[in-house]
Formats: C-alpha cells, structure tokens, sequence
C-alpha cells in the first residue's frame, strides 16, 4: 500500500518519476494534467472550460478540478494506494485532500518534492515542445507556469512539511538516479 504526492514545478520530473513508481508499486498514477489534456483531446465540457487556462500557463479554477479529484480516487482501483502527479497545486487543493483523505480513511505517506533549477526546467520543457510539440512548451508560458508555481504552488511544500510527510529531492540529476532514490525511500 502506498500513498505519494509528487509536488515540484513544471519540468521537475514529476510524471516522469510518478509513472515509473507507479508502475513498481503497482498503483495508479493519477496525473490532473494528463486528465485535462485527455478532456481537451476529446473535446468534453470539461476540456473545453479548461484549455485557455491551461495553453495560458494558468492554473484551471478548483471549481473544475475538485469534483474530478474526489471521483478519481472514489473508483476501486485508488483504494488500495496512488500516486498523485500535478496534485495539490495550490494549499487550498491541499486542504480539500486533507479533508477528502480524512472521508476515506486514508493518509499520504510522502508528499516528494523535486527541487530544480529554473534554468535546467527551461531547457526540459523546450526540449520536449520539440518532441512532443504540447501547447504550453513555449517559452512565453514556461515563464508564466514558472511564476504562477512560485505564488501558488511553492507554499504547498509549507502545508506537507508542517504535516511531516515532506521529502525534498534533488531533481536535477539522471532520470535513473531520481527513480533509484525514490524506490529506495519508498521500499524501506
Ligand atoms: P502538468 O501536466 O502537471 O505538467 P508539468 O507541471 O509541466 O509537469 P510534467 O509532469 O508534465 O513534466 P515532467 O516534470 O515530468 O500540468 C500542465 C498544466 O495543467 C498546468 O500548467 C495547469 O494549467 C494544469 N493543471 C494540472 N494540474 C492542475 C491542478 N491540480 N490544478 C489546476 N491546474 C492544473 O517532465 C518534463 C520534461 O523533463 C520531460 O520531457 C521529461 O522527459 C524531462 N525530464 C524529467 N526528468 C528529467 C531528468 N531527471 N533529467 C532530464 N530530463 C528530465
């Protein structure tokens, strides 16, 4: 059983590293940003409330994502542990999953931060605007992503360390050498 948040700003690595755990421990990775892109690619009310905030580099209003969340970990499969990837994004998300996890009689165990330089984030979301080609991999609305996690996401990290569940990685290292850390705080 096992209960992670990855916080961490844009390009840490968060989904990298919450799909590869998942996969070990055989849970499901719960990503608002993959949910919100699939709503978007399928053209659901939904996606198309979503899409400007989300090609803006803003964050979509909780009003859209809390329902989302409380349904997702209310299906079968989220009951015996799950990786959340882009969730909380701001500390009220945060104390709506304290008061949801309280409701389902479940707690985090870790809440992992991945800690990277500003500069090295850049040049991993340009590089992937190039592979990938995602709306939001420009350079105008990284910096925007970059501010906005600054004032809304950053004091979450406050809430999880006051909660005594906060780890903080050093993000800036091979995929590889990140996953190997996280297995073995996880697994011991
Ligand atoms: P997300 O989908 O969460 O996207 P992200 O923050 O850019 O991180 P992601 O997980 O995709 O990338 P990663 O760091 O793994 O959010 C997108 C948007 O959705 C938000 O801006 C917002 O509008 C909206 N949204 C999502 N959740 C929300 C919420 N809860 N509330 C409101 N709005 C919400 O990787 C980035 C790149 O780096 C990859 O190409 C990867 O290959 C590379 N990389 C990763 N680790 C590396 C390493 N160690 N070394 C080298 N490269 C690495």
């Amino acid at each position: 059983m096992a209960r992670l948040i990855f916080l961490g700003p844009p390009g840490a690595g968060k989904g990298t590293q919450a799909k590869l755990l998942a996969e070990l421990l055989q849970v499901p990775h719960i990503s608002t940003g993959d949910i919100l892109r699939s709503a978007i690619t399928a053209k659901t009310p939904l996606g198309e409330k979503a899409k400007s905030y989300m090609d803006a580099g803003d964050l979509v209003p909780d009003s859209l994502i809390l329902d989302m969340i409380r349904d997702r970990l209310n299906q079968s499969d989220a009951h015996k542990g799950w990786i959340l990837d882009g969730f909380p994004r701001n500390v009220s998300q945060a104390s709506f999953l304290d008061e949801l996890l309280q409701e389902l009689n479940q707690t985090c165990d870790y809440a992992i931060n991945l800690e990277v330089p500003d500069e090295v984030l850049m040049s991993r979301l340009l590089e992937r605007a190039q592979k990938e080609g995602r709306a939001d991999d420009n350079e105008d609305t990284i910096r925007r992503r970059l501010e906005v996690y600054r004032s809304e996401t950053a004091p979450v990290i406050g809430f999880y360390r006051d909660h005594s569940v906060l780890t903080v990685i050093n993000g800036d290292q091979p995929v590889q050498s990140v996953t190997e850390y996280l297995k073995q705080l996880v697994c011991s």
